[in-house]
């Protein structure tokens, strides 16, 4: 039956910016999984999955369905062992805050960076659905909303200190190895990243190397070239 990840796509076919699904793929290089992705957008989500899952990503693998990014990491870990992605139940629930400190630090300031960016970048078809979902959620405009990438950039440096803190006595969030909590992170930078291209880092900040390192551990996911 084989393995498929249902990813996030824009109007270009090729434009991948979920966050969510960042967190998938990353999880399933790190695992040594080969996959094939099914790219859809927001309004074809509910009929692509079944009705299974309002969100992506969502992993077909064989006869089993996952939705959620988190629970997707969780299952390969416990289907596929080897490469541990936590490897503890003390670094799932160190996960767990890692997601959530990212929620509500780093994605919400991503969507004062971008959202109206994404917008613009998306399939015709969902453009109507994600301006009225995301300014309801926002409570204003999306180009209210927005205050762009130079105008936060101070901020995200700000809200990215405790991994830089972290970074500057480990290599990965996790210590000698990647493990999920880098991919949690990793996935809402690349969301912005992809979006934007403007530059998210100083070229000495020790974050922005960590996102490169990052960028370049699974060349099968077509990363480095685009994110370095
Ligand atoms: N907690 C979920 C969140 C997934 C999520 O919100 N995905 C977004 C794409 S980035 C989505 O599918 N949204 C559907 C919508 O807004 O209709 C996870 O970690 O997978």
């Amino acid at each position: 039956m084989g393995r498929i990840l249902f990813d996030l796509r824009g109007g270009d076919p090729g434009l991948r910016f979920s966050p969510y699904c960042w967190r998938a793929k990353m999880a399933l290089a790190h695992k040594g999984l080969a996959f094939d992705t099914n790219a859809v957008t927001f309004t074809e989500i509910e009929h692509a999955t079944d009705g299974f899952s309002a969100t992506v990503p969502v992993l077909h693998d064989g006869g089993t369905r996952i939705r959620d990014s988190f629970d997707i990491a969780l299952y390969l870990d416990r289907t596929y062992p080897e490469r541990p992605l936590f490897g503890d139940p003390a670094i799932v629930a160190l996960a767990r805050f890692v997601e959530n400190w990212t929620f509500l630090s780093v994605n919400a300031l991503g969507m004062k960076m971008i959202v109206s960016d994404i917008h613009a970048a998306l399939d015709e078809n969902d453009r109507a659905y994600f301006r009225q979902s995301r300014e309801a959620r926002l409570g204003r405009s999306l180009e209210e909303a927005q205050l762009g990438v130079a105008a936060c950039r101070g901020d995200l440096k700000k809200a990215l200190e405790p991994a830089r803190r972290a970074l500057s006595d480990s290599e990965w969030l996790s210590g000698a190895e990647p493990r999920f909590p880098d991919y949690i992170l990793f996935g809402s930078l690349m969301w912005i990243h992809t979006i934007s291209r403007d530059p998210l880092f100083a070229p000495d900040d020790p974050v922005g190397h960590w996102f490169e390192r990052a960028a370049r551990l699974y060349p099968e996911l077509g990363i480095a070239q685009s994110a370095a």
